[in-house]
């Protein structure tokens, strides 16, 4: 063969090698096009810059009732909460309900002019005090809730909370 002939040679094999590349990866992109956007779209999602729904709960009231108001609290796996608790009442109340705790991820709990972090499982509230609990419901159940001071459970301060799978 003929140097020249041979060079040519050389050229077509390289061209036909990238034109062979350039085809399959349109031809898998025609077919799976939601598959080649899918990574982006993923990592944009961010859960804790969600709007946060509130929800406010009262632990008694001024008439010193042995109640939660509302006493049944129903959220949503995967949305935002900010639960704004309040007790108006002459005495404190707490806020307990350890496997709810462990059902969610807790942002954060502010009180007063603390912000807490990290892992919280129940909550004190002393008379005329306010705090705002913002988490991510991560597993769905039903989850009981009830004041840990004696005797309150037993006179009527209790409730339930169901998280709901997401929809
Ligand atoms: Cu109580």
């Amino acid at each position: 063969m003929r140097p020249i002939f041979k060079a040519f040679r050389q050229i077509f094999i390289g061209w036909f090698a990238i034109c062979s590349v350039v085809i399959s990866s349109v031809i898998s992109l025609v077919i799976s096009p939601n598959l080649a956007i899918a990574a982006p779209v993923n990592i944009a999602v961010d859960f804790t810059k969600q709007q946060a729904i509130e929800v406010k709960v009262s632990l008694s009231n001024t008439a010193n009732e042995l109640k939660f108001f509302p006493d049944r609290l129903t959220f949503e796996s995967g949305k935002r909460y900010k639960l704004l608790l309040s007790n108006a009442s002459a005495m404190k109340h707490y806020f307990t309900s350890k496997d709810f705790a462990d059902a969610i991820w807790t942002q954060n709990v502010v009180a007063g002019n603390v912000e807490v972090k990290g892992n919280i499982r129940e909550l004190e509230l002393r008379p005329n005090t306010t705090a705002a609990w913002t988490f991510i419901p991560i597993k769905s159940g039903t989850y009981e809730l009830h004041c840990s001071i004696a005797g309150h459970a037993e006179a009527g301060m209790r409730g339930n909370i169901t998280i709901q799978p997401s929809a």
